[in-house]
Order: C-alpha cells, then sequence, then structure tokens
C-alpha cells in the first residue's frame, strides 16, 4: 500500500530534448545504447539516502525546515515508514542504486548492542523491499561523525574504547550491506582528523586509520564480500583537517599501510572544489593510479567555501568528469550517487523529484557529450601526439640510463630543444563543440 507522499507524481519518463514537462526526462533515456551499451548502465545512478530522507532542512544558523510523515525520527516505526518512501521514490524515478550510513536507516540507539540488533532489523526490512524493487544497493557505510562519541574521531580517537565502538560498528554495516547484496563498502572520515595540533598525535592516529582500514579488508575477505572497499577523500568539514584531504593524498596513504591493491577512491565534486582541485582533476588523479572506483555527484557554491552539496548542473564540467571516466574504462562495481540535497526551501515532495530528474538530465548530457569525444578521439590524437617523441627507441634507451651518459649526449648531438605549442586554446574549443 502506497504511504501517499508521492501523490499525484507519475513515474518520471522520458520524453526528449524537446519536451517542458518539468518531470520528464529530457536527455536520460536508461535504454538508449552509447558505446554498445545501454546509458542506464554506463551511469549507474545512486540515490542518496541522508540528503533525500534523513536530513531534515536544517543549516547552521536554523533549525529543520522540512516536515515529513517519517519525523521524528527517533522511532522504528518511523524508520519503516521512511523506508517506504523512500522505494516509493526510487520507482518513480526508476533508479537502479541507492546507498546508505547506518544512521539514515534507524535512530543511534546509544549503546552497540541496541544499535546491530536495529540495523539488523531495519535492513531486513529493506531487504524485504528489495524483493519487489528493482533498485538495488550501490554502497553502504557507518555514520561515524553525527553521535558525540565521534567528536574527537572514529578510527583516530585517542580513546580506544571509541576504536572499538568504531571497528564494531563497521563491522555491522559491512555485514548489511554484504546481506543487502551491496556492490561496495564507503569509508569517509568526516572527523578523521583534528580541529588543532595542539591536541593532536597526528603519527599514532594516522598509524591508527591504516591498521583500522586493514582490519575492514581482512574482514571483507574473511566474509568473501566481493564489492570494493572504497575510501572517500575530503579535506575539511567537519574537522579542520582531514587526513584523507584529496585523491593524491589518499594514494600515499594507501600505499604507506599497503593498501593500494585492495581500497579504491569514491570521489565526489564538492570535495575536490573544498580541496582546490576540479572534479576532473580528482577523477584523473586516481586514474592515473587505477585507484577509480565510484563517484559522489553534487556542485559546490562557487563563492561560499562550503560544502553545499546541491544537484549538478553544470554540463562541460559533468562531461570532464565522465571523459576521465570513460577514458578508464567506466564504471566496474561503482556508480554515480547523488550525494546532493534540496535547498531548505525546497518544501514538496515534488522537489525531491525533480532535483533528482535534473540531475540526472545533467549527467546524460554530460555523459553523452563524454562519449562522443571519446569516440571522435581528438582528445586522445593530440594527446598522442604531443608525446609521441616518447615511442622513440632512443627516449626510452635515456630512462634506462644515468645522467653521465644522458649528458654526453646533449653535448655530442647538441641537443638544443624546440619549445612547441600546448595548443591549450585549440582544445578549449574542441571540447567545446561536444558540450
Ligand atoms: C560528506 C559526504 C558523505 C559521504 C558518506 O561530505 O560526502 O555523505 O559521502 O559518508
Ligand atoms: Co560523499
Amino acid at each position: 500500500m502506497s504511504t501517499g507522499f508521492f501523490d499525484g507524481l507519475a513515474p518520471a519518463r522520458f520524453e526528449g530534448a524537446e519536451s517542458t514537462n518539468p518531470m520528464a526526462f529530457r536527455h536520460y533515456n536508461p535504454d538508449e545504447i552509447i558505446m554498445g551499451k545501454r546509458l542506464e548502465e554506463h551511469l549507474r545512478f545512486a540515490v542518496a539516502y541522508w540528503h533525500s530522507f534523513a536530513w531534515e532542512g536544517q543549516d547552521p544558523f536554523g533549525g529543520t525546515t522540512f516536515e515529513r510523515p517519517w519525523h521524528p525520527q527517533d522511532s522504528m516505526a518511523n524508520a519503516r515508514l521512511k523506508a517506504d518512501v523512500a522505494f516509493e521514490m526510487f520507482e518513480i524515478l526508476n533508479v537502479p542504486f541507492f546507498c546508505w550510513h547506518d544512521l539514515d536507516l534507524r535512530p543511534d540507539q546509544g549503546n552497540f548492542a541496541d544499535n546491530l540488533a536495529t540495523l539488523n532489523e531495519i535492513t531486513d526490512y529493506i531487504a524485504d523491499k528489495m524483493q519487489t524493487s528493482r533498485t538495488r544497493l550501490l554502497w553502504g557505510t557507518a555514520n561515524m561523525f553525527s553521535h558525540r562519541r565521534w567528536m574527537g574521531g572514529a578510527s583516530t580517537n585517542p580513546d580506544p574504547n571509541v576504536f572499538a565502538f568504531a571497528a564494531a560498528t563497521v563491522k555491522s554495516c559491512i555485514d548489511a550491506t554484504h546481506k543487502l547484496g551491496g556492490q561496495n563498502y564507503v569509508l569517509w572520515g568526516g572527523r578523521e582528523g583534528y580541529e588543532t595540533l595542539l591536541n593532536t598525535d597526528l603519527r599514532l592516529e594516522q598509524d591508527n586509520m591504516g591498521r583500522f582500514l586493514n582490519m575492514v579488508v581482512d574482514y571483507k575477505h574473511k566474509i568473501g564480500f566481493k564489492g570494493a572497499i572504497l575510501v572517500e577523500p575530503k579535506p575539511q568539514e567537519p574537522s579542520k583537517h582531514q587526513y584523507d584531504f584529496d585523491a593524491a593524498t589518499c594514494i600515499g596513504f594507501l600505499r604507506k599501510y599497503g593498501l593500494e591493491n585492495e581500497v579504491k577512491l569514491n570521489l565526489e565534486q564538492g570535495h575536490a572544489i573544498l580541496a582546490g582541485h576540479s572534479f576532473e582533476h580528482e577523477i584523473a588523479v586516481a586514474a592515473a593510479d587505477d585507484m577509480l572506483g565510484s563517484i559522489d555527484m553534487n556542485r559546490n557554491d562557487y563563492q561560499s567555501g562550503w560544502d553545499t552539496d546541491q544537484f549538478p548542473n553544470n554540463v562541460p564540467e559533468v562531461a570532464m568528469a565522465y571523459y576521465h571516466i570513460l577514458k578508464s574504462g567506466g564504471f566496474s562495481t561503482g556508480g554515480t550517487n547523488f550525494d546532493a540535497k534540496l535547498r531548505r526551501q525546497s518544501l514538496d515532495p515534488q522537489d525531491l523529484i525533480a532535483a533528482h530528474i535534473g540531475g540526472m538530465d545533467i549527467c546524460a548530457r554530460g555523459f553523452k557529450a563524454a562519449a562522443a569525444m571519446i569516440t571522435d578521439g581528438g582528445l586522445e590524437q593530440s594527446l598522442s601526439d604531443r608525446y609521441a617523441g616518447w615511442h622513440d627507441p632512443q627516449a626510452k634507451t635515456m630512462l634506462a640510463g644515468d645522467l653521465d651518459t644522458i649528458t654526453n649526449r646533449v653535448l655530442n648531438d647538441n641537443i638544443n630543444p624546440k619549445p612547441r605549442s600546448g595548443r591549450q586554446e585549440i582544445l578549449e574549443n574542441y571540447v567545446n563543440r561536444f558540450v
């Protein structure tokens, strides 16, 4: 039986670019074949349970603005109602995946035994709903940043008992993810960092975090979880400084603790911006080290300097993100999770649907532009021309040599390189033909 929350809202349909219906897809046709594969299978969209169903509209200056039938979120009855509404939205959007934190699904009980029991209870309820839904679990994760026990970090907490609570919590969340057939497990360390170095043992905290992640990987293998373990970089917020600062920092961290073949990255547009990068930079850095796992799609306000988690609406930016994803072979277990929330004045159930339709359409447009650029091959050709010298056997010999032999060759052959244009504007004009 329907909850009635989305009453009057029909399943969203693809109507084509000419449609003026604000509740229809104009670019996202899940069945469109692009580069030999359905668009749905390329993009692998997921709804984020936290922003759409758990967040109540608060901001740092104001309280809740949304009044939902499942508020207050303090009972299991309301947790079940929230799940019912969530699956109704998945159906309206025809979305293939969703993602959750444990805390999005049911309230914190204040102790581990009851947290475990209620997590099992609500994920059994969700497993039941998944029997009659086509929406699968892209990833699960543990919220180890909201409750006050996590204020000084989870695996990086000065108190070993918090590390223990975190370990038990992550185990319970991997178990729940495994039970629901999740394709990945994500760790985002919002409080794995510091507020001030005055009270922080940086070396000890990072060593503990490395050990923790190794335990997570061991456990994944022990239970036969086939999904990928992903860490999600972010430079700060809520911590002043977060250890998983950006893709490059995470890659160094994973290498240091021997996890480079076990853990990949979940990259988020807004986090890239906060780190002073572009989204495509983060994706390209991860791809260059074969560590691209999944993406959290959203956008940050470029003026606020805050993690605003808005729905994406910039096609050229999204196109370049997907260009680098496609170039590295596309998603395997990963996908496009809308880690994005409404503005707090967008009160209506219709706003939730429209926001996702818009986001999915923007991604579809960007993706198609990216696929067209890949198929055309112009950027690849230009790259291969620019680096052509490195295919010369003499260049390979040089790399195998030493400074003395190279210097002799520079002297003997009178090597005097001639600078060549980087052709940036020409390449930017090329991209603009597609976006
Ligand atoms: C926070 C954020 C999280 C992670 C999952 O900025 O992005 O929602 O995606 O914990
Ligand atoms: Co995220």
